[in-house]
């Protein structure tokens, strides 16, 4: 778990005009309602954003055209790259072989995720299809790429891989993923929270098995670890559900998150009431000392219980600023085994705020 630090993991959002990269971001990062992206203007130069999520992320909107050769592809950890379906998809494709293939040149460590996005213009019933055609057409336009001698003629200090087969096929095989996505559904946030998931290398895999073994001792259905502020989930156990679950914590934790902002200035409220009391009483200012940073272990988070339907329940339990254990649970379960689930989810809490700490966050 070394070399974390605390450097920024840069994303790329590139794509054409209107595709919608800043609709993307606004909706996930900065809580923007779908419908309103509409009024959304154009983008005119790069606009990077801070978002401190498990790990802290610099996000890069773009506007639709500009001049590629300005990148530095070794800052970039990965590149999302929207792909609009609602527009011809034919020149947008054309123009990401040639960008994956001389970012991935210049940094073999870079990801490609590529979000074929606007999928609630498909029809639902052909949405699958649809998906495998345009993931076969990208594939295959990469992996019978030939045109070595025009790259090579306008980027001469960039050098190609000599065994060029071999190259592609790492290149589509390991590196490009394709999500669907919407921002009018959950699957923009799921595609997100894949995208971040890889950025978390191997802490990823530690997390998982932690919640697979809370998953096991606390009979739960599934857990997943939650970014609160973006809806997405940086981890989740191994056991399969359907991704409606997905969908239920995240709109539960939406409807949560709205009543927890209404509370967000009681904190400083207290904290000022009690100041001003100690001035009144001539008594030095108590609150003075005070750390605002409060140690995650020390604090008491919010933790809830809802009930969904017949035998079912969604538990919330909140561990830093940033993250929110939730699972689903029987409610049978839940009643008669409370309060070890209690102890379970204090152990987790724990380890989770150890790993943090061993990668500087
Ligand atoms: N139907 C639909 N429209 C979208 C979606 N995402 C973005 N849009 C719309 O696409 C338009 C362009 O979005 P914008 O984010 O400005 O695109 P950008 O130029 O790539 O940044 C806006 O009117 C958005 O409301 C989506 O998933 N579905
Ligand atoms: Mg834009």
């Amino acid at each position: 778990m070394s070399g974390y630090g605390n450097e920024r993991r840069k994303v790329l959002v590139l794509g054409a005009k209107k595709s919608g990269k800043t609709s993307s971001l606004k909706a996930v990062f900065e809580g923007m309602t779908p419908k309103d992206t509409i009024w959304l203007e154009t983008t005119q130069q790069i606009v990077k954003t801070d978002f401190d999520s498990i790990l802290p992320l610099e996000l890069w909107d773009t506007p639709g055209s500009f001049d590629l050769d300005s990148i530095t592809w070794e800052e970039f950890s990965t590149v999302v790259y929207m792909l609009d379906v609602s527009q011809d998809t034919h020149h947008p494709i054309s123009k990401i072989v040639p960008t994956f293939i001389l970012a991935y040149a210049q940094n073999p460590s870079i990801n490609f995720e590529v979000f074929i996005h606007k999928a609630d213009h498909w029809d639902a019933d052909w949405q699958d299809e649809d998906f495998r055609e345009i993931t076969g057409r990208v594939m295959d336009e990469i992996a019978d790429f030939s045109d070595w001698a025009s790259l090579a003629d306008t980027h001469p200090n960039v050098r190609f891989n000599v065994d060029a087969d071999a190259w592609l096929e790492t290149l589509t095989t390991e590196k490009i993923r394709f999500w669907l996505t919407s921002i009018h559904n959950y699957t923009i946030y799921e595609a997100w929270s894949k995208v971040i998931q890889r950025l978390m290398e191997d802490i990823y895999g530690t997390i998982e098995g932690l919640l697979n073994t809370f998953g096991q001792q606390s009979s739960m259905h599934k857990s997943f670890l939650f970014d609160i502020n973006a809806k997405l989930y940086v981890a989740m156990d191994i056991n399969s559900v359907e991704s409606s679950t997905f969908q239920l914590c995240s709109d539960y934790l939406g409807r949560m998150m709205v009543f927890q902002s209404l509370f967000d200035n009681v904190p400083e409220a207290r904290k000022q009431a009690r100041s001003e009391k100690a001035k009144r009483e001539g008594k030095r200012d108590p609150t003075q000392d005070e750390d605002d940073d409060e140690d995650p272990e020390e604090r008491e988070w919010p933790a809830n219980v809802a009930r969904l339907g017949e035998n079912t329940s969604i538990c919330y339990w909140q561990f830093t600023k940033r993250l929110a254990l939730m699972s689903v649970v029987s409610s049978d379960v839940l009643n008669q085994q409370q309060g070890m689930i209690e102890f379970n989810v204090a152990l987790l809490r724990k380890a989770i705020l150890q790993i943090l700490e061993a990668i500087g966050q």
